[in-house]
């Protein structure tokens, strides 16, 4: 039995290097580390299946700092457990995570201990928080991804997963409604390997919580169908253990435990207020807390000897076994199951199976088409029999969105029953985002789909996928007035312009079925980059790709379509998705017309932005500036392709509401209006 004193020693470190960090960088949140020190130590020490040794075993216990603010826990935490850092090749290196160097410059450029935890950066950071609610909403997707998991490899004798996830969670991640979301889901979806823990300070930046906040948290949690258990003091570690073993015990409903805590405990003056939450103590007070902890009043940075030593033989020891007996497992595994073996380790490693490509279908030249929605479908459903840890869902519309797997054996995820492939997030798009980071940081492939439009709803997780560099897949439909008679509150018009404002988003917004293949065909492939599908409702013609140039080059983010028969074009044409069509017309006008003009299918600028120089000017060659592009959305941005002098027919207002043919005559997307100006680019006079 650990003596009682190493804990108050190991809990006071924590305390003590998270306020001096915060003291030296001058900035940062020591009072929520000093208060949660205990509750963090508790659950690290004695409860979660986690070796430092190897900080990304498969089945390891999830622990999420939802309040990314007192990051200063976790770095703590990290470094006296003695965490191992991995390199980007998943190889596991010997040297710490976070060294006392890193905690030193906490908040400095290039210190492993950022601001907020940052995911891929920090190695043991399970995701990046920051954004209230996130980091608990992402734990409900590494639940789920656990749940799934187990059904989807654990055979007889050999339980390859079981993990659990536990989340701290402040005031302000509770207030969040996405928490409220993903709290809904998880008790829908009986998680009882999902634990939040509820800092239950009555503390947020602006002073006490009632100014704002006078929920029944519990009641709102039971009512979700949670099991909600209280701690009436951080500092009692028995309690906590009881509250963490009961966790345990308890099936079929995740479980929130409510914990009492003093932000700032110790601090003379400050604790308790809300001025412990986001500025350093000052000195004197750090002297006077360390003073009531019974620690050196002039020593900064102190481990004191034993500490390491103590979570060595605690946690250490524990997660040591454990890991060692499930890679001994594995071995067994791979064995008697070699086929789940493999998928399992490519799985981990962002890999695909081989051959994965040559399910992608391919679509005869078809004038009346299929609209992007469907081909998508079609794509999905055979590649998604290929990929076995493909899944996903939609925000209540994949009736609209087409994204259901529909050949036999897919299933649906449901509560009690694991193992199915289709999601159902419910009306909750935020938390689906959430969702999705979470089973994509367990390695799953998802992917989430809704209307475009709410792209909006969904857009905090989005970026922090983004953040993150995790290849969690969007299918966003319904994408332009397109959309029709469900008018401007349902026709997107800034939303495909502001993903393409987030850094590391691949948006592709592809021209006809065959580059919705080619689409698939990509985003399938990235290991490290969120992608975006942007999709038609309508129909779209199926190019006759021995007459145009081949869906492939969607690849490379844009190519050149068609081109005048004879001698160089004298104009460009340049358009995404259902645009496209509309500008091979105008081009085909135009030839009549004796004037020569390049069509370049655009369906994604970050793919193209990506290529060399000589490429995008072998596509857009600089000396033609007479150029028109044509995109229905905000036509924001699209002067980088068409220059100062070019013309961009698009979105300037909301749509309305009407049949699709009246709104494209009202916006002005015909073969004419293209045809018009790219005339006006010639200089009128032809
Ligand atoms: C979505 C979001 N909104 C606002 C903030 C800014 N913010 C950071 S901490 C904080 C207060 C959090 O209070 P609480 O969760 O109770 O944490 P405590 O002060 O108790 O540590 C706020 C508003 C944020 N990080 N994320
Ligand atoms: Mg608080």
């Amino acid at each position: 039995m650990p003596t009682p004193d190493l804990d108050t020693l190991c809990v006071n470190t924590i305390r003590t290097l998270s306020m001096d960090a915060v003291q030296q960088a001058n900035s940062g949140h020591p009072g929520t580390p000093m208060a949660m020190a205990p509750v963090a130590y508790a659950l690290w020490q004695r409860h979660l299946r986690f070796d430092p040794e190897d900080p990304i075993w498969p089945d390891r216990d999830r622990f999420v700092l939802s309040m990314g603010h007192a990051s200063m826990l976790l770095y703590s935490l990290l470094h006296l457990a003695g965490v191992k850092a991995v390199n980007p090749k998943y190889e596991t290196l010997g040297q710490l995570s976070v060294c006392l160097d890193d905690i030193q410059r906490f908040r400095q450029l290039d210190s492993r201990c950022p601001g907020h935890p940052e995911y891929r950066w920090t190695s043991g950071v399970e995701t990046t928080t920051g954004p209230l609610g996130q980091g608990v909403a992402t734990s409900v997707g590494m639940a789920i991804a656990a749940k799934w998991m187990a059904a989807h490899f654990n055979r007889p004798g050999f339980d390859m997963f079981g993990f659990r996830v536990y989340a701290l969670a402040g005031d302000g991640c509770i207030m969040e409604g996405v928490s409220q979301e993903a709290a809904s889901l998880a008790g829908h979806l009986q998680l009882d390997n999902l634990c939040w823990i509820y800092d239950n300070n009555r503390i947020t930046i602006e002073g006490h919580t009632d100014l704002a906040f006078s929920d029944d948290v519990a009641t709102r949690f039971i009512g979700c169908g949670w099991n909600v258990t209280r701690v009436g003091d951080a500092n009692d570690l028995a309690m906590l253990d009881r509250a963490l073993e009961t966790a345990k015990k308890t099936k079929e409903r995740p479980t929130l435990v409510i914990v009492d805590s003093h932000i700032g405990y110790g601090a003379p003056t400050k604790q308790d207020t809300h001025s412990a939450h986001g500025e350093p103590l000052g000195e004197e007070e750090i002297r006077l807390a360390k003073r009531f902890y019974g620690w050196p009043e002039e020593a900064k940075f102190l481990v004191p000897d034993g500490v390491r030593e103590h979570f060595r033989g605690g946690m250490g020891a524990r997660g040591g076994k454990l890991r060692g007996e499930w890679m001994a497992l594995f071995e067994g595994y791979r064995a008697k199951h070699p086929a789940e073996a493999d998928a399992l380790y490519r799985m981990q490693h962002r890999q695909l199976p081989e051959g994965w490509e040559r399910t992608i279908p391919s679509f005869p030249a078809d004038a009346k088409g299929l609209a992007g929605r469907d081909a998508s479908a079609k794509v999905l459903n055979a590649v998604a029999q290929a990929v076995p840890w493909l899944l996903g869902g939609s925000a209540d519309l994949a009736p609209s969105t087409k994204t259901r797997l529909t050949f036999e054996g897919a299933g649906d995820f449901e509560a009690g029953s694991y193992h199915g492939r289709n999601f159902h997030f419910g009306i909750r798009e935020h938390a689906m985002g959430a969702v999705l980071n979470g089973l994509s940081l367990s390695k799953i492939r998802p992917y989430g789909s809704g209307f475009l439009i709410f792209s909006d709803y969904g857009r905090a997780p989005i970026r922090l996928a983004a953040l993150m560099e995790i290849p969690v897949v969007y299918v966003f439909t319904h994408d332009s007035i397109g959309v029709g008679e469900d008018g401007p509150t349902h026709q997107p018009v800034e939303q495909i312009v502001s993903l393409r404002a987030i850094p590391g988003l691949v948006t592709i917004r592809p021209a006809d079925a065959n580059e919705v293949a080619e689409a698939w065909r990509v985003i399938l492939a990235f290991r490290h980059e969120p992608a975006c599908l942007v999709l038609t409702r309508q129909a779209l013609p199926t190019l006759d790709r021995t007459k145009y140039a081949p869906a492939a080059g969607l690849a490379k983010g844009a190519y050149v379509l068609a081109d005048p028969p004879v001698g160089d074009p004298e104009v460009l044409l340049l358009a995404t998705g259902s645009e496209v069509a509309l500008c091979v017309a105008a081009h085909e006008q135009l030839g009549k017309e004796g004037i020569r003009s390049r069509v370049v299918s655009l369906p994604s600028w970050e793919l193209f932005d990506d290529q060399p120089r000589e490429y995008r000017d072998a596509v857009l060659p600089p000396r033609v500036t007479a150029r028109v592009s044509v995109e229905q959305g905000s036509t924001l941005g699209w002067e980088r392709y068409v220059g100062s002098t070019g013309r961009t027919i698009g979105m300037r207002s909301f749509g309305a509401s009407a049949p699709l043919k009246d709104l494209l005559k009202k916006f002005g997307f015909a073969p004419e209006s293209v045809v018009a100006a790219a005339k006006e680019q010639l200089g009128g006079g032809r």
